[in-house]
């Protein structure tokens, strides 16, 4: 049951998708305050679990921490960092009995989950205007699925967005990326994405390519999707201020860009130096950036991400005057910090104070609606594309998101590290990201930041092998992490080989679970309710309706200790085609999994589909499918053409009974 409650005057931030009647009456759970902003408080019983947020730091029971919802561009992803690039607002109070809780309010709110007092969840934001919608249900799965009927469908990608994507900052030249895909097709690697960070533009003006590189970038488009590559470019939030520029111009005469208070439009320093923003919350403003997308449609491209958009902002003019007098004063009375206003993310400094939005709900200032900025700029692409082309799927996914987003595109989990740690706090998130309704995601394969090493990067793309956005991707001057740059090219290859094998299975799984509301990512616990090693596991997730994952993620381990709440069959792709199969028993056991293997636990009674290797989405043969898994289990397969949107029922899917050989 689901009840919504309205405490002031909500801003219509359109994530959720139905209407949902306004209840009256107390809260099921919890205390709620309006004197003093808005202030929700629970008390968390000592075996309360606190599912939820999405995208956002430690553990996958967000318990013991505080969370920051303010898009934030942080590229150090520490234990520490409170503030993601995300605001997902929804969490889940799991105990005796269960409630899920979904804030929605577009501007900084604090969750505090027994972090200043232990047996505390305290949810606080500044202004006591806001939807809260208060689920329960039989279990914490089962509010989840409710969660997800309120706020709509999952956004689905083009089947070729789950092959292998190459990216990194810092290609530039026609032959770098020629050179990049040269790599991958000579050594017989796998791959179907290459990625376009911001140099492909001419000097970062969103919609334009350097043409000096790309004379015909058209034809350019055409010959990579001859070698079976998708070129996916990024699109940044700011415009680059520069007349003569036709986006800037016309945003500039239509007034289709943030202003500041005065009416004059607002001025952030990006990429291109002084950008405007585009106001994608005005909904005529929204139109005009998303037909932008067609430039680059027009000339062949499916794909794309959306970078910058929480909105990034590296200084303003104001505050650069202000911060230099502060500097000098520092300097002179000898209280300089390196915490001086310039160092400070823009939050911090005031900098989403200095500009307007005109809303549906008319002028708002950003600080308001901070949060929404990425969600409508991809909905503006989302948009555009239905118009552009209303049968065909283009893939899209962005950094900033807020709930509803999860209808327009998927999100990567932006600059992590090439940390240990950040394989496990990828299969964290991806359970909390398909909670709110973000299926199609992925982390930075590989690590982006940092330099990463051979050995991370096979054991991170063995989990890599799962998440529908399945990309290396790498930071300007770190180590070059493209499969091929290491020994033993063979290992990368039966690696990607086995993402492609299970290719049918992963497409089908995805598409069961954006089509049914579903999760593809679950906690154990959501399966095996009552099972009390299953709720306290946090580096073994389910994935859709037959498998059980438990990557390595640790170095120089070979192999890990895994909890079974049931029998299950332990599957290795070892090199070579050949495929280690072990029934294990319910508990605990230490598996061997050598750094070129990729493991997974088939759970009793049910079986996979599987192809053979292929180098490409298309070249996957789904005529020929062989089964993997328990003697006489049945698996549904589902299949549609992955490249418009006339979906396949449920009931005219294939059946495939294991042994299939
Ligand atoms: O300020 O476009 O998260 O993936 O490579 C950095 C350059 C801007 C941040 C993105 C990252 C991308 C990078 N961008």
């Amino acid at each position: 049951m689901i009840a919504k409650y309205v405490y002031g005057a909500p801003f219509p931030t359109e994530a959720v998708a139905g209407e949902a009647a306004a209840a009256s009456g107390s809260l099921p759970i919890g205390e709620v305050s309006t004197e003093d902003g808005f202030r929700f408080t629970c008390r968390l019983e000592k075996e309360d679990i606190v599912y939820g947020l999405g995208e956002a730091n430690r553990g996958l029971n967000k318990r013991g921490f505080r969370y920051v919802s303010s898009c934030t561009d942080d590229r150090m992803h520490t234990e520490t960092i409170q503030a993601m690039y995300a605001a997902h607002n929804f969490l889940i109070v799991a105990g005796r009995e269960s409630v899920g809780l979904f804030f929605d309010y577009p501007a900084r709110m604090v969750f505090d989950v027994g972090y200043t007092r232990m047996d505390t969840l305290a949810v606080t934001c500044q202004r006591a205007d806001l939807d809260l919608y208060v689920i329960t249900g039989e279990s914490p799965y089962d509010i989840v699925r409710q969660f997800r009927r309120l706020i709509g469908p999952s956004y689905i990608p083009p089947k070729f967005a789950f092959g292998f994507g190459q990216s990194r900052w810092g290609y530039k030249t026609r032959a770098d990326f020629c050179g990049v895909v040269d790599g991958y097709r000579k050594n017989r690697l796998p791959l179907d994405m290459l990625y376009l960070d911001i140099d492909y533009m001419d000097h970062y003006k969103d919609f334009t390519v350097n043409g000096e590189e790309f004379p015909d970038f058209p034809a350019f488009v055409a010959e990579m999707k001859d070698r079976g590559i998708y070129l996916v470019p990024i699109i940044d939030a700011g415009v680059k201020v520069e007349k003569g520029y036709d986006i800037y111009d016309e945003g500039v005469e239509k007034r289709y860009f943030c202003q500041r208070a005065d009416g004059s439009d607002f001025v952030a320093a990006v990429w291109p130096g002084d950008t405007h923003f585009p106001d994608v919350l005005n909904p005529e403003a929204r139109a005009w950036f998303g037909d932008q997308y067609r430039i680059l449609t027009d000339a062949g491209i499916e794909a794309f991400w959306n970078d910058m958009n929480e909105p990034s902002i590296f200084y303003t003019p104001e505050l650069t005057a202000q911060t230099r007098a502060q500097m000098e004063k520092a300097f002179r009375d000898g209280s300089y910090t390196p915490n001086m206003p310039a160092r400070k993310k823009p939050e911090a400094r005031g900098d989403y104070e200095l500009f307007y939005h005109r809303s549906i709900a008319g002028t708002v200032r950003h600080d308001q609606v901070h949060n929404l900025y990425g969600f409508n700029m991809t909905r503006a692409a989302g948009e555009a594309f239905e118009r552009i082309d209303p049968d065909r799927r283009f893939l899209m996914f962005s950094r900033s998101s807020y709930i509803g987003m999860h209808r327009y595109g998927g999100v990567w989990t932006g600059d992590n590290c090439s940390w240990w740690s950040h394989i496990l706090l990828n299969l964290k998130m991806m359970a909390s990201l398909n909670m709110c309704g973000f299926l199609y995601a992925g982390a930075d394969l590989g690590g982006f930041g940092e330099d990463t090493t051979r050995d991370l990067l096979l054991r991170w793309l063995a989990l890599g092998v799962f998440t529908p956005l399945m990309r290396n991707h790498s930071a300007l001057g770190t180590r070059e992490q493209e499969c091929y740059q290491f020994e033993d090219l063979e290992d990368f290859r039966h690696v990607l080989g086995v993402r492609y094998r299970l290719l049918p299975y992963l497409y089908s799984e995805y598409m069961k679970a954006a089509l049914g509301g579903d999760m593809l990512f679950k906690p154990l616990a959501f399966v095996y309710p009552g099972d009390k090693m299953a709720a306290q596991t946090e580096d073994q997730m389910m994935f859709g309706g037959e498998i059980m994952l438990a990557p390595v993620y640790t170095q120089n381990a070979s192999g890990r200790y895994v909890y079974l709440p049931e029998e299950m069959l332990f599957v290795k792709f070892l090199p070579g085609g050949v495929i280690h199969q072990e029934t294990l028993a319910p508990g605990h056991h230490y598996v061997e999994i050598a750094l070129n293997e990729v493991p997974m636990f088939i759970r009793r009674g049910r079986c996979v589909p599987l192809a053979e290797p292929a180098e490409t989405v298309g070249a996957v043969d789904a005529s020929r499918l062989t089964t993997l898994g328990y003697e006489g289990a049945s698996y549904v397969l589902y299949e549609d053409d992955g490249v418009h949107k006339n979906y396949t029922a449920l009931e005219d899917c294939r059946t495939l009974k294991h042994p299939v050989r």
